[in-house]
């Protein structure tokens, strides 16, 4: 059950993120791995934060193919979700182990305020889908009981089963069959993932699938298709999953070559955030008001004293 009303909000992370999924409107999520990137996304108006696995492998500078455990993925997911106001929906990757570990996450997740995890049908460990390599998929029955386990013992938390049958070769009736299996488990939602160039393939399963769950894409290869394209196919979300973390590998590329080269940060200067802009993201201006604010009232309240 998804709750309509929380403490201090109004209306839950995850009631947000469900209603959101289910509007007629296409949501549109950014991958984020660090609190600035998902300010940044939430400032140019991204709907959702997706705490992205790839991204936060990267930045750790490992692969992603579970080489990190759940408590650094989780601590990265509530740092976001403490961060910014809109919803964050953690990539989990397969549960991070057999149905104990996905019970284990969701509680987890839930308690540190993120709005939903999704979790593929890979076996444990998984491998990014881009990658090429071991992308067999877990037994539909295994997988079916985590995601029955996952709606079971949350509370308060959207939960998404993405199927990788088209990335793992095995076929649109493949991915149709999990996708009903997976909606009558108790999913909230569904995540058809493809690598191709073209967006065919998940505009045939949309167009396949005739089940109630809203359907989200991650538009990565097949990077030439429109919101509008994916909203009036019917999509409910699109999440654009790492192209914040490749636009500052680039950048941060290019100035540093330029630095070493030219023996000067003076030509790069230019082309630099300034620093303020670097303040007002850690919100400096919002804490020395607070600072002012706090120090006078102690004074007054000294002073009454006196
Ligand atoms: C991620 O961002 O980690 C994802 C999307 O799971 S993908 O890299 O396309 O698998
Ligand atoms: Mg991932």
């Amino acid at each position: 059950m998804i709750h309509t009303t929380s403490a201090g909000t109004g209306v839950s992370p995850a009631a947000r993120l469900l209603a959101l999924l289910r509007a007629p409107r296409l949501a549109r999520a950014m991958g984020a791995h660090n609190p600035l990137s998902a300010r940044l996304a939430e400032e140019a108006r991204f709907d959702v934060i997706w705490s992205s696995g790839l991204e936060i492998s990267a930045a750790a500078g490992v692969p992603d193919a579970n080489i990190l455990a759940m408590p650094e993925c989780l601590d990265t997911a509530a740092s976001l979700a403490a961060r910014v106001d809109v919803p964050v929906l953690a990539d989990c990757d397969s549960g991070f182990g057999n149905v104990n570990n996905v019970i284990h996450m969701v509680r987890a997740y839930e308690a540190r305020g993120v709005a939903g995890v999704c979790i593929e049908d890979k076996r444990f460990p998984k491998l990014n889908s881009f990658v090429e390599g071991n992308q067999d998929l877990a037994p539909l029955d295994d997988f079916a009981g985590k995601i029955r386990a996952a709606a079971d013992v949350r509370r308060d938390l959207v939960v998404v089963a993405r199927l990788e049958a088209l990335i793992s070769g095995l076929g649109m009736d493949e991915a149709l069959r999990r996708a009903e299996v997976y909606e009558r488990a108790g999913a909230d939602a569904l995540l058809i993932h493809s690598k191709r160039t073209e967006p065919d393939e998940v505009f045939a399963f949309r167009a396949a699938y005739d089940g109630d769950l809203p359907v989200i894409i991650v538009p990565t290869t097949y990077h030439s298709v429109t919101a509008d394209e994916l909203q009036e196919r019917g999509f409910a979300m699109a999440i654009y999953a790492n192209q914040a973390l490749r636009s500052s590998v680039r950048a941060m590329r290019d100035t540093l070559t330029r630095i070493m080269r030219d023996g000067t940060t003076h030509h790069v200067e230019e082309d630099l955030a300034p620093l303020k802009e670097i303040f007002d993201l850690q919100r400096m201006p919002q804490m020395l008001e607070q600072q002012s604010h706090y120090e006078a009232l102690g004074r007054d309240l000294a002073e009454a004293t006196r």
